[in-house]
């Protein structure tokens, strides 16, 4: 029985689009990730600061690793928020990805486990050491854009990664090559500069960018928002939006197709920017519940909000802001 066989298969009826595989080599883009943290342009993301070391090696995710099973999977559907209703990313419309994701990884794992009953295998949607782009592009699912997202050429970036680590020794896939040329599309269109050149390589400065402020960042205040995120409550998609990649063409048919997942298309109604304003814990517990978007809190929910307000000039049906919530 053909491993490699088995895995396209498992991987399609799960409706993954996109699987490749590599082996568990060094990170060759971690010295990178080191700069990058060095120069402050993780932001407030201190968990990349602090796995670091543990980023090194695979082993250290799963031990005796020997191959990476890497999947894509499209999440891209249009967005047309009503005016007054929060703004997210694509990617936070339907159910979490990670649990989605997690899930459909597990039963791969479970399936190839039938006929290859010694092997283990590690599911990792965003939830371990893992530099997930860098493994994919290695997989050949895709390669950096100047946007820093994987762009697979027939395919367009909207997909998310997922890994499956093994023990299980599987030829690996020749890894993505392509290029943005000249193209300068999402540096010029991204509102806050946030795309710059960190030694020799495009990377997102998270310090300004519209999806870490809205989801990472606890410290920025309304005022600061209000002058950079563009109307965006919950991540921001505009590098993606302007990529060329992601515009469908007669010869590309593949670029931008809405999702197939059920799960992703089940939008939850979200309720006003006036009422999340002024949210309460139980409210956003009720509403995030099974959502990526729980990923920020109560609180940058309701700063989000208020800065999104104030972005479409309402300034006052809010209760007064909560003391936290002032601007020094
Ligand atoms: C931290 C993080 C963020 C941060 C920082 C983003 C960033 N560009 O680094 C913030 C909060 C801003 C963010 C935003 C988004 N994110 Co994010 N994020 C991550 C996370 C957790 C780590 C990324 C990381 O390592 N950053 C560090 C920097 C330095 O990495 P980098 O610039 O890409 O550098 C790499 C290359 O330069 C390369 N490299 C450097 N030198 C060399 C040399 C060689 C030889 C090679 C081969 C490579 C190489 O290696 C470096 C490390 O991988 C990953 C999940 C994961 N565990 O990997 C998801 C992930 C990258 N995010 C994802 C998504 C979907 C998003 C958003 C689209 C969500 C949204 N709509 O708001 C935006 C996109 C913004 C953008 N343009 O990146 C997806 C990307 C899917 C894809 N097709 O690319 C991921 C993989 C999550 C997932 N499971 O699918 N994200």
């Amino acid at each position: 029985m053909d491993i490699r066989q088995e895995l396209a298969r498992f991987a399609n009826e799960l409706g993954f689009e996109l699987v490749g595989v590599c082996r568990p080599e060094p990170m060759a883009g971690l010295s990178h990730v080191r700069l990058w943290v060095q120069e402050g342009w993780h932001g407030d993301m201190a968990f990349m600061e602090s796995s670091l070391e543990l980023r090194e090696d695979l082993e250290n995710v799963l031990p005796g690793v020997r191959s990476v099973i890497a999947v894509g999977l499209n999440y891209y559907q249009e967005l047309e928020p009503e005016p007054g209703t929060p703004k997210l990313a694509r990617y936070a419309l339907g159910r979490d990805y990670h649990k989605l994701m997690r899930s459909k990884l597990r039963k791969l794992g479970r399936d190839l486990s039938e006929n290859f009953p010694s092997v283990r295998f590690r599911p990792c949607v965003d939830s371990a050491p893992t530099l997930d782009r860098e493994l994919a592009q290695r997989a050949g699912l895709g390669w950096f854009g100047k946007n820093t997202c994987l762009i697979n050429s027939q395919r367009g970036s909207w997909f998310l990664i997922g890994l499956l680590l093994t023990t299980a020794d599987i030829d690996p896939d020749p890894p993505a090559i392509g290029s943005c040329g000249t193209c300068r599309a999402c540096i010029d269109a991204c509102p806050t500069g946030a795309i710059k050149m960190l030694n020799g390589r495009w990377s997102v400065d998270s310090r300004v960018c519209i999806s870490a402020l809205t989801i990472e960042n606890k410290t920025a205040t309304v005022d600061a928002l209000v002058a950079t995120t563009d109307g965006w409550t919950f991540g921001c998609d505009i590098c993606q939006e302007v990529c060329p990649f992601n515009q469908p063409r007669e010869s590309q048919p593949l670029r931008a197709q809405v999702t197939r997942e059920q799960d992703f298309l089940d939008r939850r109604v979200w309720p006003t920017l006036v009422r999340i304003a002024q949210w309460t814990e139980s409210d956003w517990d009720t509403a995030t519940e099974g959502s990526a978007a729980r990923r920020a809190k109560v609180e940058q929910w309701r700063r989000n909000a208020r800065a999104n307000l104030r972005q479409a000039g309402i300034t006052e049906p809010c209760e007064p802001l909560l003391p936290e919530e002032r601007d020094s």
